[in-house]
């Protein structure tokens, strides 16, 4: 079966698409369709803007589609910056660029105070535009300066207490197991079984 993965983000492709290996599921990435327009994500939640993505790229492509919405939510700011996450230092903003702001943002935060949860919403939609949507959602603390190479976005700054590492420091096999996408993704798998 191919699945349409409506992202035009590299790191969340590899991580799906190693959650998918061996599932008989095809991933198709956007690369596929390189007439598709830009969606803006205008959604108050992650839910919406994954609804949002997921219905209009199947309603383009005509093909099941699964899209992901995920961001960082820090507590002493309120759960910013949240849906804003890709942009949080600016509309063309680098990982670089939002992981340096957050940073600045925190600076005068103790670490007692210093947690954040990824969090993700994943929309399978099909054709018609019908949806289910599943959730995932991982704890960790953010750190004062970053700390491994591995993943993308704010790995590097979440440290997950259990293995006293960054995100960006586990293998992505760890990642995956425990992660925001992999719980989201693990329940989006079961549904997508009763049509392989
Ligand atoms: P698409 O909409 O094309 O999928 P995007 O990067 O714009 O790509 P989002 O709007 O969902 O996607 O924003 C997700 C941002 O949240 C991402 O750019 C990171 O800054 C952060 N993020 C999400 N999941 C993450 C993860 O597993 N590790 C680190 N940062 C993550």
């Amino acid at each position: 079966m191919e699945l349409v993965v409506a992202t035009r983000n590299q790191g969340k492709l590899r991580e799906i698409r190693a959650l998918l290996e061996g599932s008989g599921i095809t991933v198709l990435g956007l690369d596929a369709f390189p007439d598709l327009p830009e969606i803006e994500e205008d959604g108050a939640t992650f839910e919406a803007n994954a609804r949002k993505k997921a219905v209009t790229v199947a309603r383009a492509t005509g093909r099941l589609t699964l899209a992901d919405d995920s961001g960082l939510e820090v507590a002493v700011l309120d759960g910013r910056p949240g849906v804003h996450s890709a942009r949080y230092a600016g509309e063309t903003a680098s990982d670089a660029d939002n992981n340096a702001k957050l940073l600045q943002t925190l600076a005068s935060v103790p670490a007692e105070n210093r947690q954040g949860a990824f969090c993700c919403a994943m929309a399978l939609c099909n054709r018609e535009g019908e949806c289910r949507v599943f959730f995932g959602k991982v704890e960790g603390l953010l750190l004062d300066s970053p700390r491994g190479e591995g993943g993308f976005g704010y790995d590097p700054l979440f440290l997950v207490r259990e293995y006293g590492r960054t995100m960006a420091e586990l293998p992505m096999e760890i990642k995956n197991r425990i992660s925001h996408r992999g719980q989201a993704l693990r329940q989006a798998l079961e549904v997508l079984r009763t049509r392989v």
